[in-house]
């Protein structure tokens, strides 16, 4: 049995708000739950998800980190993919490439095109993002109230080195991974509309009215970092009395999954544990961009336990545990040492 602290159903916070991004949140909410489960608690668990991997294709709006959240949770998720629905067929995109439209590189799938056709004939009806997703959320009963970071258009365009022309061009940042595999050179992320946009409703009370925050191992850059951009947030996340613990994304020098690494170096932020939750900052200092810092503990790896030192000093109270969510319950005691971890936060 690992070290962790088991917790026991009332040591589990009633009211819990989570960031996410797409696959990694998604896991550890997962986890979440089993905790929940395992515990006999039930804690009111609200998601605030990046939006901005949003991308307009064929007319429809397609949202991959709120629907990696809604079919994972509400079990419709293809398990080893992280996205998009179980038991997919692609008869459609097929289609659409036998009369030469693509992008063949992006793959909508037959049963995934239901939410995307859903979800555009109620934006076009005049329903927000945040509307929307409560109605789909219906369905797919995803046992968490999952909200949008904002119902304004934002979306992440990454600048490159285009590798067919050899010129510098943004493109969206579908394009950069799902296309490039993140493996082009990049030299900008630009979150377009993130400095127009506001939190969606809902958003700012589920941080101010929380018992704890937690932040996931998401992308630091395009997943966490778009949220704590959106105009209002991490200035709730700096005033809300709950503690807010993070999970590091980072294990080693390196991402688990995804392209924080690449990312993270773009920005200019040096691809460690320590680094990431720096960036971030602490509560009450700013982050290593100047803006108010949001972190009150942090959770590295044991590889990266000589960072437990660094960030103490640095005012982020760290602990050293198994991060890889390998399996629910190995999700689920993560989850249990980042309760742990803001409880004592907590109390200071
Ligand atoms: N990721 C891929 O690597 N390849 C795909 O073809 C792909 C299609 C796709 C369709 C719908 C959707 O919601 C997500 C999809 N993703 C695909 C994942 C997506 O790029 C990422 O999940 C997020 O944007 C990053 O978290």
């Amino acid at each position: 049995m690992s070290s962790m602290p088991v917790m026991s159903g009332r040591d589990v916070p009633e009211r819990i708000t989570v960031l996410s991004g797409g696959v990694g949140g998604a896991r550890f909410l997962q986890g979440l739950l089993h905790l929940a489960r395992r515990t006999g608690a039930s804690p009111e668990v609200t998601v605030v998800a990046n939006t901005a991997d949003d991308w307009w294709l064929h007319g429809l709006k397609v949202c991959p980190d709120l629907d990696t959240v809604m079919y994972t949770l509400g079990d419709g998720i293809d398990v080893e993919r992280g996205w998009g629905r179980r038991d997919e067929t692609w008869n459609a995109r097929d289609e659409m490439a036998a009369y030469g439209v693509g992008p063949a590189w992006f793959g909508l799938g037959d049963r995934d095109l239901a939410t995307h056709l859903v979800r555009t004939q109620m934006l076009d009806a005049g329903y927000p993002l945040s509307a929307v997703t409560e109605a789909l959320c219906r369905r797919w009963q995803p046992g968490v109230r999952l909200l949008p970071m904002t119902d304004d258009r934002v979306e992440t365009h990454v600048v490159i080195d285009d590798p067919d022309s050899g010129e510098r061009r943004a493109v969206h940042f579908q394009e950069y991974w799902v296309r490039h595999h993140a493996e082009v050179p990049a030299h900008g992320v630009v979150p377009i509309g993130l400095e127009d946009s506001s939190p969606a409703p809902g958003v700012l009370d589920a941080l101010a009215g929380a018992d704890v925050v937690l932040v996931p191992p998401s992308n630091p850059v395009v997943s966490i970092g778009t949220i704590l951009g959106v105009p209002g947030l991490r200035e709730a996340l700096a005033a809300t009395p709950a503690p807010v613990v993070g999970v590091s994304g980072i294990i080693g020098e390196d991402h688990v999954r995804g392209m924080a690494r690449q990312l993270l170096g773009v920005v200019g932020v040096e691809v460690s544990a320590a680094g990431v939750a720096e960036h971030y900052g602490p509560r009450g200092r700013t982050g290593s961009d100047g803006a108010p810092g949001v972190l009150d503990g942090w959770l590295v790896d044991t590889v990266d336990e000589k960072a437990v030192e660094r960030l103490r000093s640095a005012g982020i109270a760290a602990r050293a545990v198994p991060l890889w969510m390998t399996d629910d319950d190995a999700t689920a005691d993560l989850v249990a040492a980042s309760l742990d971890l803001a409880a004592e936060v907590g109390r200071r």
